[in-house]
């Protein structure tokens, strides 16, 4: 392990002598029935780079050359945490939870080479480097946000960022699901919302939208991986999808024209009107229903066309019709303006005074708060003027940039304890395809991992050749990453 380049940095890493090598004969055994899906995973992972049968099977006594699977690991792990024991007769994982045997999986593939992410059979030899890993995540709240809305995304790409997020141990995917430009998601009660909202995208981009199977499709992936997905139906702002679909929802009863640009904060749901909240009421139960996950996140961010007292009492009694329908209430930092339920969690994103003042004042109501800086963790910031996607508005972010941040000091007075954790957001106004998905989130992605899981006290120096020696790993996953300067 002397020269692992894990991310996010593990806890603690102890070098051993000598490495497990998997060989034709290397099974994949697990003690309880819950780990069977883990041990398939990680078989599954390996097989095709390779070549190797890797069976999987319930353990049967300690057996040497197994990667073995079992429980009986300190509590004091959590749920996300596990330990790694490697000698080169054995490969021991224990986690008091699945989600941890899971991350103890990320690791496993990180302690391999890069080679082994191929989807063709590589030469060998496959070694685990000995020794001992003791690890457990800082944040419980470590998600990305893809914006869906601005330009469609299908299935298979959500898919597949997906994959590329539990490789870092992520494990939240929040999609923003609608917004002026689109509205992603098949509601039943209100069909015109997918039908028209899911005619248009940006800059006349061919739409699209997920139907209800769709979205569970994505749901269990993303649950198979450990990633909780959290929907987000963007209000009062960022709705002219919906009220291009139903003229009965604007004030006017007048139906909004379709819109393809990339102007905010222009369009408002009418608060006044009672059916608001009834179709509002109806669009969370119908995504409770298909939402396993805690959280419903309803937007509320650049309001400009709401007044502000009634934005307030408009996202105090939505966060209560989240809360019936036994969901957590998930908002952008203006939210905070409002009275705050002490379950909600409220997301951090602008750098204003104002803003922090939304962040404390949700806090000392009790609520938690996810830290998303736009001018480090949002991917859609151009690396530098030479980059040909992306937006400017937050400056521009470089690895270096988006790595170099502290969230315990982010906001002066906000208390630690209040902080849930970090969220990369990735907005779509220029961006089309996964291939662009890639080109921004890589080589950014990793170090907002780093930041939610590894231990505060990270320095960019130390840093930056562990996150250079993943390029031949996403070479091989065939990432399209952004070749930055500051990797050569
Ligand atoms: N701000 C808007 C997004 C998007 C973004 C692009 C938030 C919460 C700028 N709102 O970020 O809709 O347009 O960087």
């Amino acid at each position: 392990m002397q020269t692992h380049n894990i991310i996010p940095m593990p806890v603690q890493m102890t070098p051993g002598a000598g490495a497990f090598a998997l060989d034709a004969e290397t099974a994949v055994a697990y003690d309880a029935p819950a780990l069977a899906a883990v041990a398939e995973f990680l078989a599954g992972l390996l097989r095709p780079a390779t070549g190797l049968p890797l069976p999987v099977q319930p353990a049967t006594g300690a057996q040497p050359n197994r990667i073995h699977f079992t429980t009986g690991a300190d509590p004091e792990l959590g749920d996300e945490g596990y330990e790694l024991a490697i000698t080169p007769t054995v490969v021991t994982v224990r986690a008091p939870q699945p989600a941890g045997h899971f991350y103890a999986v990320q690791t496993l593939r990180q302690l391999l080479p890069p080679a082994v992410e191929s989807s063709t059979q590589q030469p060998g030899p496959w070694l685990l480097p000995a020794g001992t890993i003791r690890d457990y995540p800082r944040y419980g709240w470590r998600s990305a946000m893809l914006d869906v809305a601005r330009h469609f995304f299908g299935v298979a790409d959500v898919k597949r960022y997906i994959d590329l997020l539990a490789l870092y141990k992520f494990n939240r995917l929040h999609l923003h699901l609608s917004d002026d430009q689109g509205w992603r998601i098949e509601i039943k009660s209100w069909p015109r919302l997918a039908e028209v909202g899911g005619r248009t995208a940006v800059g006349g981009a061919p739409g699209g939208y997920y139907t209800q199977a769709d979205y569970a499709a994505i749901v269990a992936y993303a649950a198979a991986r450990h990633i909780v997905i959290v929907p987000e139906i963007d209000m009062p702002s960022h709705t002219n999808a919906a009220l291009a679909a139903y003229a009965e929802l604007n004030c006017d009863g007048v139906a909004r024209s379709p819109y393809t640009g990339v102007e905010v904060g222009f369009s408002s749901l009418c608060v006044e009107k009672e059916i608001t909240y009834r179709f509002i009421d109806d669009v969370l139960r119908e995504l409770a229903a298909l939402t396993p996950g805690p959280y419903l996140h309803i937007g509320g961010d650049e309001a400009h066309a709401t007044l502000d007292e009634e934005y307030r009492i408009f996202m105090a009694r939505v966060q209560e019709l989240v809360s019936r329908h036994g969901k957590r209430p998930v908002g952008w930092e203006e939210m905070g303006k409002a009275q705050m339920r002490r379950d909600a969690l409220l997301q951090q994103w602008r750098l204003t005074p104002d803003a922090a003042d939304h962040a404390l004042s949700a806090a000392a109501q009790g609520a938690q708060v996810i830290l998303a800086p736009a001018n480090r963790t949002y991917l859609d910031m151009k690396y530098d003027e030479q980059t040909p996607l992306g937006l400017t508005w937050a400056g521009y972010i470089t690895p270096e940039q988006s790595y170099t941040w502290e969230p315990s000091t982010l906001i002066p007075g906000l208390d630690p304890a209040a902080i849930a954790g970090v969220e990369a957001a990735l907005w779509a106004e220029t961006l089309v395809t996964i291939a662009d998905i890639e080109y921004m989130a890589f080589p950014r992605l990793p170090g907002i991992a780093e930041i939610g899981w590894s231990p505060a006290g990270r320095s960019w120096d130390e840093y930056r050749p562990r996150l250079a020696a993943h390029k031949p790993r996403w070479d091989a996953l065939g990432v399209n990453y952004y070749k930055a300067p500051d990797l050569e």
